[in-house]
């Protein structure tokens, strides 16, 4: 985790040389009203269906579909949203993997990524994003607290992740409209279902509650709503498959 983000540091130093603030702000869908990933969660499925290629964890997952395909297979599905990650290096995304899904689904998008700045905001907004994710394992109290302020200025929603309750303490005051309990621990990539329920109670009940990682079967899911999870993001149970649409329509319905 600490190498993923001396690169992301490099990579967004590099990109602010290249592309402009008064760019991103420029772009057409800058101006597009947001969709609230939150409220969708409320009234649908519940499942943010993740586009993801490859993983430190798993290395290749998938990389032989074509991202409109299968985010459009998702929404066909009966997902709530989309997650798509952009990190290249580490993940195998990028930031047109997100335009491209904005041109093919109507529902909201959330910018997987590792957000150390507010630059990155602007790209997500610029790119279509709908939310943002931000780690509580990688950023200080303050600047969860900036890089919320600035989501929300924007219109978009954010979805704040933590593994433990030492995050979840530094997480409360925060802006964010739904807390994420990661499963996977980034640091040693362990998968325990067991870490959301056990701080399900712990998390205010203004914030949506989502599960995320290592979500494999719809038992797992009914479990959670009994702890109050009305968010589930799954990535890997439907990638690792040849039509993840169709994984996840089998899963939702
Ligand atoms: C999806 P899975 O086990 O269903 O593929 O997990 C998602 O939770 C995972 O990709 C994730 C992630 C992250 C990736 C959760 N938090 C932070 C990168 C960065």
């Amino acid at each position: 985790l600490d190498k993923i983000i001396a690169d992301k540091f490099k990579e967004v130093e590099l990109k602010k040389a290249l592309i402009p603030v008064s760019q991103l702000e420029n772009s057409v869908l800058f101006g597009r009203n947001c969709i609230s990933l939150a409220d969708n969660l409320k009234t649908g499925s519940g499942i943010i269906a993740e586009h993801k290629r490859r993983s430190p964890s798993k290395s290749v997952i998938n990389q032989s579909l074509n991202v409109q395909d299968v985010t459009s297979g998702y929404e066909n599905a009966g997902a709530s949203g989309i997650s798509v990650l952009t990190d290249g290096k580490y993940f195998g995304g990028s930031l047109e993997d997100l335009l491209y899904t904005r041109a093919s689904v109507n529902i909201p998008i959330l910018r997987k990524e590792f957000m150390i700045e507010e630059y990155q905001i602007l790209e997500a907004k610029a790119y279509g994003a709908d939310a943002i994710l931000l780690i509580a394992a990688v950023l200080t109290e303050k600047q969860l607290t900036y890089l919320a302020d600035s989501a929300k200025k924007l219109g978009m929603d954010v979805l704040l992740e933590i593994h433990n309750e030492e995050e979840l303490q530094k997480s409360l005051k925060v802006n964010a409209d739904m807390i994420g309990v990661n499963n996977r621990n980034l640091k040693t990539f362990e998968v325990d279902i067991a870490n959301s329920k056990k701080l399900s109670g712990l998390i205010p009940n203004d914030f949506v509650k989502v599960s995320e990682s290592g979500i494999s079967n719809t038992e797992a899911i009914a479990d959670l709503k009994k702890y109050g999870f009305e968010g589930f993001l799954i990535g890997e149970n439907f990638m690792k498959t040849n039509d993840p649409g169709k994984s996840a329509k089998e899963f939702i319905t």
